[in-house]
């Protein structure tokens, strides 16, 4: 179990609870329906692809002015070249929807400083290049006529602000000319722009690029005040504070700012009771458009990832890094619309469902939701379908489920008759001989009551993003 999973365990999902200003639970309950997101990394950086002086910078994406170490005064120049001809926000909110996407959250500001918006506070923003159009604008329009939830990821972290600190090791500037407090005033100001109405009600604020020494629990807690006097209701990521323990992503003990953990490249063990989460992954190796990553996780990956997050009471925060001409690529529009059929047939089983009750299952995941009158539903996400008899049935064992099982059924095969029958040490469940789909199979079973299971005693693991199916990669863009 990852150390921050053991600090929850000790102190419990509540006691490491956050600022929980205002009504919580009600704000949340969105959330824990909506279950699937878009992620969208996209600003300046989709210039260079992740290449800079003719060369590729491995896992750079938005990290390039880091990652290759750009002196912030060059960088700034691409806000020239900046004319994302063919950025359509109804095509974006389009492909989300197909893909069973229920909300978007993109970087109004990425680190390097870029505004997506048209900004009053800078010029350093979309206005002032080429391009000109308020493209948080649009995408508010677009969410709304779509029926998307918009959300906006906002990062503390600024390489090119003249006041942000610390400067990068490589920046000419003089840091003494720098004031932090007159920064958080930028950004506050910038944050008021963003969440005030004139781009709607936005759901979510993400906040990124907390981790420099420079960001204290006091700027985080004030900060999440200063954004609750905004808008009280405004779902704030634990990244608005210092709660957060790296790529876990989730709190360690005390009290700390913010709404949610947030693992990211990767999926906590176990659900944690009383604890929401969301998991952001990439689809190939970087968050901002790389020309040269073509390390892209299959469909089939990613379908299981959906249910592996899901099993664990948390949201699938999955990302896009549209290219400079404001397509998304088309591989990731391939695999959403992969993830959009299946989920087609079996999102009752993700949507507004929470944490599985067995510890784990030898060949899937398990969530599950209340029905009318106190009983439950369990959703067995199947990937190993199990092997039939030489006589021709077959069966799928749930192993320690100790509740009354009052049927069963095959999501998207309604025709067929799945019966149960009470075994030793739990249920079997009569199944098609094939599996129904080649992803997963999910299995809709109704119990009396609440669950109740006998855990099985080997301990699961942590689960990392990198690509089963295709050679490992490490996404590198994270912090230092
Ligand atoms: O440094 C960022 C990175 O570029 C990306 O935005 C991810 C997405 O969660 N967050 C930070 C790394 O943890």
């Amino acid at each position: 179990m990852s150390c921050a999973l053991a600090a929850l365990s000790l102190t419990g999902g509540a006691a490491a609870a956050r600022d929980h200003a205002g009504d919580h639970d009600r704000r949340m309950g969105w959330f824990r329906d909506a279950r699937f997101g878009m992620f969208i990394h996209w600003g300046l950086y989709a210039i260079p692809g992740g290449r800079w002086d003719g060369t590729d910078v491995p896992g750079a994406g938005e990290w390039i002015l880091n990652s290759a170490k750009i002196d912030p005064a060059k960088y700034t120049t691409l806000q020239q070249q900046f004319n994302p001809v063919e950025f359509n926000a109804d095509e974006w909110v389009r492909i989300a929807k197909a893909a069973g996407q229920r909300y978007i959250v993109i970087t109004s500001k990425h680190h390097d400083g870029f505004c997506l918006w048209n900004s009053a506070a800078t010029e350093f923003d979309v206005a002032g290049s080429p391009f000109k159009r308020d493209i948080l604008k649009e995408l508010a329009s677009a969410c709304e006529r779509g029926g998307i939830t918009l959300c906006f990821y906002h990062s503390i972290m600024d390489w090119t602000h003249p006041d942000y600190l610390p400067r990068r090791a490589w920046d000419p500037r003089n840091p003494d000319d720098a004031d932090l407090d007159r920064y958080v005033g930028y950004m506050k100001s910038q944050l008021r722009e963003l969440i005030s109405g004139r781009y709607g009600k936005i759901v979510i604020l993400w906040f990124d690029g907390e981790w420099e020494d420079s960001w204290t629990h006091e700027r985080g807690m004030d900060l999440a005040r200063f954004v609750r006097g905004i808008d009280p209701d405004i779902i704030i990521n634990n990244r608005v504070d210092k709660g957060r323990s790296g790529m876990a992503g989730l709190d360690g003990a005390g009290e700390w700012a913010g709404d949610y953990g947030t693992p990211e490249q990767e999926i906590p063990s176990t659900g944690l009771a009383g604890l929401d989460l969301e998991t952001c992954m990439t689809m190939n190796g970087t968050w901002g458009f790389s020309s040269a990553d073509e390390n892209w996780k299959s469909a089939r990956q990613l379908v299981r990832d959906l249910c592996d997050i899901a099993s664990k009471g948390g949201n699938f925060l999955l990302n896009v890094g549209p290219q400079s001409d404001g397509r998304i690529p088309a591989a990731s529009i391939e695999r959403l619309a992969c993830i959009g059929v299946w989920m087609e047939t079996n999102g009752e089983s993700i949507y507004g469902t929470s944490a599985s009750p067995f510890r784990q299952l030898p060949w899937g995941r398990c969530t599950q939701k209340p029905l009318p009158g106190g009983a439950t539903r369990l959703y067995f996400h199947v990937f190993d379908w199990p092997s039939a008899t030489a006589n021709g049935t077959n069966s799928l064992s749930i192993p320690g489920l100790e509740s009354a099982v009052t049927s069963a059924r095959l999501l998207g095969a309604t025709a067929f008759e799945a019966t149960a029958r009470r075994v030793d040490g739990g249920w079997s469940i009569a199944i098609p001989v094939a599996a129904p789909d080649t992803i997963a199979s999910v299995i809709a079973v109704d119990i009396e009551g609440s669950s109740k299971v006998t855990q099985l005693a080997q301990e699961p693991q942590p689960k990392t993003s990198t690509p089963t199916d295709s050679p490992v990669s490490t996404p590198t863009s994270g912090p230092p």
